[in-house]
């Protein structure tokens, strides 16, 4: 730890997001989200797990700005969910909901927290996805900013620090490719639609924002795993070359280039909707920050039966029974620790992307955990962290812009389709009694914050 050296303005912090630790999810005046919807299918969420209750942060929320402050927590990241404040996604507006988050910022600040505001975080309002098709329909862009709006004029006062959306290629991947999460689509066309939409609402957002409160800093959260061939063959170069465009540029690229990568867009032309004049302007909108989600890397072969694009993704989950694999190690999500994606991701962005300010939005590792004595000794994740952590360090010496990280996350939460099993926190959540412990990563994460801070 003592070889990291972070500037003592460098921000630390922990991040969550609104539906996976909330619950009350009718309370107050909330109306359904898609994930409220999906979650209660059959057969969609590992072990047939919900999210109403989840971590009970919405009646615990005080108990929880404790547990930042006894981490020491420079900044805390949280989503605000757009159901609370517009139940039905537009039109009449939740007081109720918009006072909670104003208690929750308030007592950031009392409590010496940075507020960094996310105002999308995939739960999507049930009624605009029933009655317009969702972020299918470019119409739910103007939705969102009406929603900024009212959530930037009601908090910005107090909030200086807004991401407009959290991982659009997930969020189209999963829920409108793969089917694997809310809304359940799984249409390449819907996948293209969205991602346009998604980054078309960021845009609008970040005017939003300007124009109501000009000092203060917007940004979006992208999720980014460099994808490296499975194999030395041509073939898997060109198939990883493909699928970084399709999972990671194809978001960075529009953003920072104001355009769809080549050749991703000429092979998918027959998918990509039509690009109305004036769409790539306000999507590149020039943006106070970038926020990236690093956890992994991925691997792609060549796969000739892959309509379009040959290329097809190997590593993303592994089983559990091979987990020991060639002397690699994962998490209980199946996911690779490599902590030279964080590295390799920086300095993508530094050299290819115009070293934009960049915060790690969020960066972690769900071990399975267990208490013993009251106490986590979650080694493993402490390893995680610290080695990701000097890759962030060495690349930021090496000249990368990068402000701040988040552990994800602050707390144990509802890892969405995979359910209430996989720990990611660096506070343990008994679910039945709602217990929290600090994790020994917890206090590791506390001490490295105290040390930068010269304390
Ligand atoms: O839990 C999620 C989060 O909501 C978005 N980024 C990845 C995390 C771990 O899967």
């Amino acid at each position: 730890m003592n070889d990291m050296k972070f500037p003592s303005n460098f921000i630390f912090g922990a991040a969550t997001a609104a539906f996976q630790i909330e619950g009350s999810a009718y309370a107050d005046g909330k109306g359904p989200s898609i994930w409220d919807q999906f979650s209660h299918r059959k057969g969609k969420i590992r072990n047939g797990d919900t999210a109403d209750i989840a971590c009970d942060h919405y009646k615990r929320y005080n108990d929880d700005l404790s547990l930042m402050k006894e981490l020491n927590l420079d900044a805390y990241r949280f989503s605000v969910s757009w159901p609370r404040i517009y139940p039905e996604g537009t039109g009449k507006i939740n007081q109720k909901g918009l006072d909670f988050y104003s208690r929750l910022t308030d007592g950031l600040l009392e409590k010496n927290i940075e507020p960094f505001a996310t105002l999308f975080h995939w739960d999507l309002p049930l009624a605009l996805q029933r009655k317009y098709g969702g972020f299918e329909n470019r119409d739910t862009s103007d939705y969102f900013a009406e929603y900024t709006e009212t959530v930037v004029r009601h908090l910005g006062d107090r909030v200086k620090n807004w991401i407009t959306i959290n991982e659009p290629f997930v969020f189209a991947a999963c829920g409108h490719l793969l089917g694997v999460h809310a809304p359940g689509k799984r249409s390449l066309t819907a996948y293209f639609k969205v991602i346009h939409n998604l980054l078309l609402a960021h845009g609008k957002s970040l005017q939003v924002i300007r124009g109501i409160n000009p000092d203060s800093r917007a940004g979006i959260s992208l999720s980014y795993s460099p994808v490296h061939p499975a194999t030395d063959s041509e073939k898997d170069r060109q198939a990883s070359l493909l699928a970084n465009q399709f999972m990671n540029h194809i978001t960075l690229s529009p953003l920072y280039n104001g355009e769809y990568p080549e050749p991703l867009r000429r092979k998918m032309r027959f998918f990509i909707p039509k690009i109305k004049d004036g769409d790539m302007k306000i999507i590149s909108s020039p943006s106070d920050f970038l926020g990236l989600n690093v956890y992994t890397r991925d691997h792609a072969l060549h796969k000739w039966y892959v309509p379009f694009l040959k290329s097809w993704i190997v590593s993303k989950k592994i089983p559990e029974a091979e987990f020991e694999k060639n002397g690699k190690e994962y998490t209980s999500m199946g996911w690779e620790v490599y902590p030279d994606a964080i590295y390799e991701v920086l300095k993508t962005v530094q050299n290819d992307y115009g070293n934009p300010p960049v915060y790690i939005t969020e960066n972690g590792a769900a071990f399975n955990d267990s208490v013993m004595d009251g106490k986590v000794h979650d080694e493993k994740r402490i390893r995680f962290l610290q080695g990701y952590l000097e890759k962030v360090n060495a690349a930021s010496r090496e000249g990368a812009d990068v402000r701040g990280y988040f552990c994800w996350s602050l707390m144990d939460n509802f890892e969405w389709a995979e359910g209430s099993g996989k720990r990611f926190g660096l506070v343990y959540v008994d679910y039945e009694t709602q217990e929290r412990i600090i994790k020994d990563s917890g206090y590791w994460f506390k001490n490295l914050i105290c040390l930068k801070n010269g304390e």
